[in-house]
């Protein structure tokens, strides 16, 4: 009465799946209201932040986080200079944007590093 167990392999689709799990971790994590400095490595003229361009409602706090093993700013580009702050490697910092407006800023050290901070009055469309 014993019947015959066919049994099929399962293991070759496993292998795909985790395959594909790494591949998507790949590239900066990023979270909201946070921009990473983002030193991809050899290549200096990549570095950058990330996202280029932040979309905050007025009144938000932006998180600067630096990713990456050198010094660098988050200065702003416009007149007056409304904020200024260096960043360390390993180091955070936090900016209020309370004006609506678009708010571009670079890096004081590596001029091709360059930013957005786009504020909305309300909820960014
Ligand atoms: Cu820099």
């Amino acid at each position: 009465m014993a019947g015959r167990w066919i049994l099929r392999g399962g293991a070759c689709s496993l292998v795909i799946a985790l395959a594909a799990c790494a591949e998507a971790s790949a590239g900066p994590t990023l979270k909201p209201n946070e921009v990473q400095v983002i030193e991809p490595v050899g290549r200096e003229a990549a570095w950058t932040y990330a996202p280029h361009e932040l979309k905050v409602s007025a009144g938000t706090t932006v998180t600067f986080v630096n990713m990456g093993k050198e010094f660098h700013t988050v200065t702003s580009s416009d007149e007056g200079r409304p904020f200024d702050v260096g960043l360390d490697s390993g180091r955070k910092a936090t900016i209020s944007f309370d004006k609506v407006g678009v708010f571009a800023y670079h890096c004081g050290v590596h001029p091709q590093m360059t930013g957005v901070v786009r504020v909305c009055d309300g909820a960014c469309t």
